[in-house]
């Protein structure tokens, strides 16, 4: 068995693939000993059997349920001895291959094991109930280290503790589809590093921070009850006592259309439904709210209400959250008052005018009334910013009367620049009441938790966006795991480290090359009056015919192929949404509000000096386009990923076990799937045959050069580090001297030499302390 599992070394290992030679020669061991083996059966699945003879070319498996099918022997791989089944880290399983680690995770996840680790990486599995592994009690245990066993704790511990031991700031990197837990995940993090407490309430202030974000920012979706619908990147502030004092939060391309535009069978942000529900009458009367039924915005979808979701309670807590965060009640107020208008703008309707132009007239009724009382302007005022606009012609612009579809665009953009800058104020305010005081040491814990990769029925410029952001992910996740792995082994002289992993550079490439990539061609768009989103589509299909990711398909639409598989893409609204335009009249029609909100989201954009997407700019002279709302984003990713890197990585890939949304149900080709684009078997082979703790000697060497009995000798750190790890009798096999750095195979060593350290510190403060008791 031992012999066995080391032979793979190098063979893929994508399931079909692994056919070491030696297996093969085996394959008669396996059938003398009884030992079980996975068979691969037509459907693409596998199952466990045992051999009842074989050709070589061709055995006879008896399969669990005792059947016995003819099987040719490329089609199976060795399976582990039970003991080794369901493994705490997949590194330890003795064959490594697809169906055993699938197995493992099954297992596990059926005994409520919902994390895995896979080398560096902590696997979890969505368990969809309560699996009763968190609070206090739980967050205790893992600090003291009572229970050791992969969970999101341990891994937050491992960050913690390593801000504090290296002086390095850390991130914990969440990724994985939607609905597969990562936003959960994240919430268990902050509760473990929020539990280690604060500095004058901080820690509850950064929880009840989240209420807040998710009130505003999710929504339902098809695939998940609490979906995020903005990216955020949390960075958990600590003093030099390693207690939280402040945090920032910074978020990413809120799915702003949302406001306007639902799906069937989804929803909007949940506050819209939280306050229909839990206004109290008082404000209720005052802002004219009614039953979410009646607005429009929300109404369009049949969908009002999620099984198990309390709308109203939900509101009160956010009210309490709103409270902790020392929003005063005006400025609650305010906000509520700017969502109501948000639903009342949504109930404004037209008629047509004059139909041989298809012009509009607002239907002056109680929307329109209601939404000019919340934002503080004139009846009129709304209405002519919703059914006239402004057409340039030569240095003048003139007015002219809207279509239909103009001033239904005018009027969702209108909702949709609201409510967006109104999401941007609060994290602006919410930033404001986590800053930190003086006693911030400039070390941080980053929580990075995105919307995970979409594939709907049908996928429009948000799921591009968001699925662009995935790549983005991966590539870093590949970056880490692998690439900057494989340069680090190759500088240190260890050979043998190469895994294939899927690079998805080439999906990147296609997204975001310059000039040549499907958001340089969208900008390309902004400035052709007369392009159209079909026009773009057929741009796309042009340019990309030979492209290996990308793929045309029929009318507006084209398709990509994700590193977690193919999605179609309607182009449908795509030029308008990357243009994002807002009118001027909007914008003086908002500093002329009387809302105090609308007065400073106005001015925001004056300040910003907002340019239209595609309009010409010069800064010194030279002349560009402003870029539309898919570069800007790009540029945002860029830094955002800048900023992670000079922090230690924490990788936790959430999975979604079905596709159900139902507890208890594990379908192992959707897992298989996602083990595969996550390049899972690549990371526990690549942690197996390496060496996954890895430290410079000038590290190393400052930290436990103490222990050698002969100080004071001037020495490189390559000679102190190995004069440590012989003073402590190290046997070879367990590390490797590289030029820069010491690699060892696993983190024991380490671990016993910083509790070495900590007793000996102990013991030089105890004698210090001994001393200074002298003295006075
Ligand atoms: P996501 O963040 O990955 O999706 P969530 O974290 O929102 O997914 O998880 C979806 C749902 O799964 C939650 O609302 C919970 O009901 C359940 N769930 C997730 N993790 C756990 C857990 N550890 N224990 C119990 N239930 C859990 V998206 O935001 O859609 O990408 O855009
Ligand atoms: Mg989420």
């Amino acid at each position: 068995y031992m012999l066995a599992s080391e032979n793979e070394n190098g063979d893929r290992v994508n399931g079909s693939n692994l056919r070491g030679s030696y297996w093969e020669d085996n394959i008669g061991y396996f059938l003398q000993k009884k030992l079980h083996v996975w068979c691969q059966l037509p459907n693409g699945q596998w199952e466990l059997g045992t051999i009842q003879s074989s050709t070589g070319a061709e055995a006879s498996v008896m399969l669990s349920n005792k059947k016995v099918i003819k099987i040719s022997t490329v089609d199976l791989l060795p399976a582990n001895p039970d003991i080794v089944e369901g493994v705490d880290d997949l590194v330890q399983l003795g064959f490594l291959n697809e169906p055993s680690v699938l197995h493992s995770l099954h297992r596990r996840f059926s005994q409520d094991k919902i994390y895995s680790n896979a080398g560096s990486v902590l696997i979890a599995v969505n368990p969809l109930k309560d699996i009763k592994q968190y609070g206090k009690e739980f967050i205790e245990a893992y600090r003291q280290r009572v229970i050791n066993n992969p969970h999101v704790y341990a891994t937050t511990d491992a960050a913690y503790s390593g801000m504090l031991r290296d002086e390095v700031n850390q991130s914990i990197i969440i990724s994985g589809e939607s609905g597969a837990g990562k936003t959960e995940t994240a919430k268990a993090v902050l509760e473990y590093l929020t539990s280690l407490g604060g500095v004058s309430g901080i820690d509850d202030r950064i929880s009840r921070a989240n209420v807040i974000l998710e009130a505003f920012g999710n929504a339902k979706t098809s695939r998940n009850n609490n979906a995020s619908r903005f990216g955020k990147l949390i960075e958990i502030l600590f003093s030099r006592t390693g207690k939280i004092c402040g945090a920032v939060i910074q978020t990413f391309l809120l799915d702003k259309s949302r406001v306007v535009h639902l799906v069937n069978g989804e929803r909007s942000f949940h506050v819209f439904y939280q306050l229909c529900a839990g206004l109290p009458s008082r404000l209720k009367e005052k802002f004219n709210i009614r039953a979410a039924s009646e607005y429009s915005y929300l109404n369009h979808s049949e969908c009002l209400v999620i099984g198990g979701v309390d709308d109203a309670r939900k509101f009160n807590i956010l009210v309490e959250a709103f409270d902790t965060l020392q929003f005063t009640k005006e400025d609650q107020e305010h906000a509520f008052g700017l969502l109501a208008a948000v639903l009342w703008i949504g109930n404004i309707t037209f008629q047509i005018i004059d139909s041989e132009n298809n012009h509009v007239e607002v239907i002056a009724n109680e929307a329109v009334a209601n939404a000019a009382k919340l934002m503080g302007c004139s009846f009129n005022e709304l209405k002519l910013v919703l059914s006239t606009h402004k057409e340039q012609s030569g240095k003048d612009s003139i007015a002219k009367k809207s279509t239909l579809q103009q001033a239904t665009d005018a009027r969702d953009s209108l909702a949709k620049f609201i409510y967006a800058s109104l999401f941007d104020w609060l994290v602006e305010q919410i930033n404001k009441s986590l800053q930190p005081g003086r006693e911030y040491s400039g070390r941080s814990i980053n929580i990075l938790d995105i919307y995970g990769f979409e594939s709907f029925k049908k996928n429009g410029f948000e799921q591009f966006c968001i699925n662009y952001a995935n790549e983005r992910l991966q590539q870093h996740f590949i970056r880490h795991l692998f690439k900057l792995q494989q340069e680090d082994y190759e500088f240190n002289g260890v050979d043998g480290m190469k895994v294939n992993f899927e690079d998805n550079q080439e999906c990147l490439n296609l997204i975001e090359k310059k000039p040549l990539g499907v958001l340089a061609l969208m900008d390309e768009e902004l400035s052709f009056p007369k392009a159209t989103d079909l026009t773009f589509a057929n741009k796309l299909k042009q340019h990309f015919k030979s492209h290996p990711r990308f793929k045309g398909e029929r009318g507006r639409a084209f398709g990509v192929r994700h590193y977690a598989g193919e999605v179609v893409y309607d182009t449908n609204g795509f030029l308008e949404k990357n243009r994002d335009l807002l009118h001027s009249d909007s914008i003086q029609l908002f500093s002329s509000c009387a809302s105090k909100l609308l007065k400073i989201f106005a001015s925001k954009m004056v300040n910003h000096s907002y340019k239209p997407a595609g309009s010409i700019s010069s800064t010194k002279g030279v002349e560009s386009r402003e870029p539309g709302v898919g570069t800007k984003y790009k540029a945002l990713l860029f830094e955002l990923f800048h900023k992670l890197e000079c922090t230690s990585h924490h990788f936790i890939c959430c999975m979604r076990p079905n596709r159900s949304q139902v507890c208890g149900l594990f379908e192992e080709d959707l897992v298989r799937q996602q083990l595969r684009y996550c390049g899972i078997l690549e990371v526990i082979r690549i942690s197996r045959s390496g060496y996954p703790i890895r430290i410079t000697h000038k590290e190393f060497a400052g930290r436990y050069e103490f222990f050698l009995e002969e100080s004071g000798v001037a020495r490189d750190p390559l000679s102190i580090s190995i004069a440590v790890l012989q003073h402590f009798n190290v046997h070879p096999e367990m590390y490797h001297v590289g030029y820069t750095k010491l690699l060892f195979r696993t983190g024991q060593i380490r671990a016993a030499l910083e509790e070495r350290r900590t007793q000996a510190m102990q013991s030089i403060l105890g004698v210090q302390k001994h001393f200074r008791g002298c003295h006075s």
